[in-house]
């Protein structure tokens, strides 16, 4: 280095005239890497650095948009004050007022249409307490049974399948750390490169241990570049396919007898099923060929450790639920699972997105992932807040659902907390006149998104910054998020907020928190018994020992690392087979002459779900600054559509206009729209109602389109 350069370097640093750290963990994805807020006052202003912290899940690693996280939550359209909607116009209000607006509407709606017409939405980014504290608002401060939350929009499939297979739903059967030691990795319709990059290296690991991976999605990823075999499915067939691999398993003998005759309940109707098919039907159904199929099934029945880690490409769908437990089949026939190197993994998708669908924010659900429907549970929880039995609602509708109910006036108020719903739930035109015709809406948020434009009052809330609480990582293992940046301005917390709203109702003496750990304490006694279980876990402990996972049942639990080695979590201690059809029970969108293209829709690298929050972050936003389309050049040939052009897409349900991107990476028959973009490039507008039957999860994965050039006229 120059003189004259160390020099400027020297001066540059003299100018820094205080440090200050924060401690956090990223407000995005299910990995929660830990990290440190680096403040600079230099001069005038303020520089802002993001760096990692050591920690036994992600060992300091961040991605991008970790380091850039910071970036939005000092944005200048950042909420300071709670805004109230005067004539069209959102004005600056003191929290007085607005919670006196708030009280006066609940009110009214609450005495003209009964307790269940206030309804709440909650969030799987917010920390167990505040995901605990917003189930036991719906159901003791409003007394309403409508409450669900966007992790029904993401969780879903893989909750009711695990919890209908094992009997519990906890993400990992294993810890992360015996990835490395697996010898056969299947990962279905997961994308970790770009949502889960700093769990790659655990990949990465086993494939230099000689591991082979699987990879099984309709387009070639920065994901499907690891594996050794890509199986490029057509989209919303996955059930089908693992179908194909049980059949061979099975009838070339390739089970684990012994595991099956002691461990599981179902394998003899799982074997009629796909006895009654052939893999030539399979085949022409999914788009894998025969041979694939095969080599499948051999390399994960014969390698002697395997794993299946399952995202959302194989659960977003109306049959996601069953596609899930379809490789859940897979992996029992061959009894690869409770030991070392075995298990299965459905790859969380949001920051609490473990800890928020168990602790009473599902509309069927009480803490602990107790049941709102059963007795017992019922009276537990009654005790535990202080409440007669009688007076707990009972259970309500799903995300997608309570929209519906707006529009066939059952709900005509709503709090909804983190989430933007016109950008993420589907039928979105739909989902958009629902919230218009709220005679009432609260929205908590830290930005006036797309959802909280339509609000009639906006309450600013606080970032992971500024936010103290636990998140239960992709692991399961629940972790404590340090926070402690002021709040700017008349921020609060999620919690406060919802303390203070019960507090303007009446009902204060059932929140009477003075801080998120006091919230903990009481959802330790109320998880109590259930199946996550965090009564042993305590802020005290989860610092000293970097994290814990649940279930952990008492002060001197260690915590349990790898589920089922001795048995499943149903009553009489074994897993449940049950068969898969190959087509799923509630239509799906089918191709037809008009619309004949498959849409599946998804993330890239630098944006976070509706973007909102990434599309404020100068270094991500400047990765991606708008939408795209990813087409095959033959398909696109076909349409007559250019590269890095304009082009329409529309389905039964509406248009949108997005860039095209030509790439021999995706099958010829399907086209990939990311979903972070809102307005005209709201993919969602062009996504169906239909819902799985058992989760209600929707089909976000799977429409039926057509594609033209954004210049043709009509
Ligand atoms: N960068 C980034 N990271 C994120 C997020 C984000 O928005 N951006 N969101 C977080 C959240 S909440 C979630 S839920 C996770 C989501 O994480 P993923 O589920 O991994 O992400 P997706 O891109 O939705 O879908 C994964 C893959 O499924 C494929 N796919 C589509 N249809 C099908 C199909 O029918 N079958 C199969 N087998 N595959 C199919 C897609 O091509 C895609 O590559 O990511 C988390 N991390
Ligand atoms: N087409 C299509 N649609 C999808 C999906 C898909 O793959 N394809 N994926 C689905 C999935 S998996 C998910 S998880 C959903 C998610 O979709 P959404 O629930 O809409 O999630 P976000 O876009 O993260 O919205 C969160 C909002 O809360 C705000 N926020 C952030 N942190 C906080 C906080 O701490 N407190 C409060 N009060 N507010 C905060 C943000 O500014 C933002 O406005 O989208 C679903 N929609
Ligand atoms: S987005 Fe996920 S992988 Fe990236 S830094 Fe944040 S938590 Fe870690
Ligand atoms: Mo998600």
């Amino acid at each position: 280095m120059t003189e004259m350069l160390l020099k400027y370097f020297r001066t540059k640093q003299n100018h820094v005239e205080s440090e200050k750290t924060y401690d956090s963990q990223c407000p995005f994805c299910s990995m929660q890497c830990k990290m440190q807020l680096i403040e600079q006052s230099i001069v005038t202003r303020k520089k802002y650095t993001t760096v990692g912290l050591d920690n036994p899940t992600t060992q300091g690693r961040l991605c991008v948009k970790g380091i850039n996280a910071h970036q939005h939550t000092f944005h200048k359209d950042r909420l300071k004050y709670p805004l109230i909607k005067v004539n069209g116009e959102f004005v600056r209000a003191t929290w007085e007022e607005a919670l006196a607006v708030i009280k006066s509407n609940i009110q009214s709606i609450q005495e003209r249409h009964g307790k269940d017409a206030m309804a709440v939405y909650g969030s799987a980014s917010i920390t167990n307490e505040e995901a605990y504290l917003l189930g036991k608002f719906a159901r003791v401060a409003l007394q309403t049974k409508y409450i669900d939350y966007n992790g029904r929009l993401c969780m879903s499939s893989a909750a009711s399948a695990a919890t209908q297979t094992f009997g519990m739903d906890r993400g990992f059967t294993n810890s992360i750390s015996e990835i490395p030691s697996s010898r056969c990795i299947i990962l279905a319709g997961t994308n970790i490169a770009e949502c889960q990059p700093t769990i790659m290296p655990y990949f990465e690991k086993a494939k230099e241990n000689g591991a082979y991976i699987i990879a099984i999605d309709p387009r070639e990823t920065a994901t499907t570049k690891l594996a050794d075999l890509h199986i490029k499915v057509k989209p919303g067939t996955d059930a089908a396919f693992a179908n194909g691999v049980l059949k061979v398993i099975i009838e070339e003998q390739l089970t684990n007898e012994h595991f099956i005759s002691e461990r599981v309940n179902g394998f003899e109707e799982v074997r009629e099923n796909v006895t009654s098919m052939t893999l030539e039907e399979i085949e022409s159904f999914s788009g894998v060929p025969i041979e694939q199929i095969r080599k499948v099934a051999h390399r994960f029945a014969k390698e002697e450790t395997g794993m299946i880690f399952t995202a959302r490409g194989v659960e977003q769908h109306t049959d996601g639920s069953a596609a899930v437990r379809n490789f859940l089949n897979i992996l029992l026939s061959v009894g690869k699972i409770g030991k070392p190197g075995c298990g299965y993994g459905a790859i969380t998708g949001q920051g609490n997105g473990q800890g928020a669908r168990e602790h009473g924010q599902k509309a069927d659900q009480l803490p602990g992932y107790r049941l709102i429907e059963n007795e017992d549970h019922r009276a537990y929880i009654a005790k535990v807040w202080g409440v007669n039995e009688a007076e707990l609602p009972r259970k309500g509708v799903s995300a997608y659902e309570m929209f519906e109910k707006i529009h066939d006036g059952d709900i005509s108020g709503m709090l909804l907390m983190c989430s933007n719903p016109i950008v993420s739930n589907p039928n979105a035109h739909f989902v958009e006149e629902a919230l218009q015709k709220l005679s009432f809406l609260v929205v908590v948020d830290l930005f006036v998104s797309e959802t909280a434009r339509l609000a009639d009052v906006i309450l600013p809330a606080s970032s992971y910054l500024e936010d103290e609480g636990t998140m239960t990582n992709v692991e399961g293992r629940v972790t404590l998020r340090e926070a402690s940046y002021p709040c700017p301005e008349e921020v609060k917390h999620d919690w406060q907020i919802l303390c203070e709203i019960a507090q303007e109702l009446g009902k204060g003496k059932y929140f009477p928190f003075e801080s998120a750990e006091d919230i903990f304490n009481e959802l330790r006694i109320a998880s109590k018994g259930g199946i996550a279980d965090y009564y042993g876990v305590t802020y005290e402990r989860l610092r000293e020992e970097k994290g814990l996972l649940w279930p952990c049942p008492t002060l001197d639990h260690k915590g349990t690392v790898r589920l089922f080695e001795n048995s499943f979590a149903h009553s009489d201690g074994k897993a449940k087979m049950v068969s898969v059809s190959n087509v799923a029970p509630v239509s799906k969108d089918e191709v037809c002459e008009e619309f004949p293209l498959y849409l599946t829709t998804g993330r890239v690298m630098s944006h976070y779900l509706t973007g909102v929050q990434t599309r404020k972050s100068a270094s991500l936003a400047a990765r991606n600054v708008e939408s795209h389309v990813e087409i095959h050049p033959a398909t696109a040939l076909k349409y007559g559509i250019r590269d890095e052009t304009l082009v329409k897409i529309a389905s039964r349900r509406g248009s949108i206009v997005v860039r095209s991107k030509l790439s021999d990476s995706i099958r010829q028959d399907t086209l990939f729209v990311p979903f972070h973009w809102a307005n005209s490039q709201n993919v969602n507008f062009l996504v169906g109602k239909e819902l799985d039957p058992t989760c209600r999860m929707p089909g976000f994965k799977l429409s039926a389109v057509k594609i033209t050039s954004a210049m043709d006229v009509g």
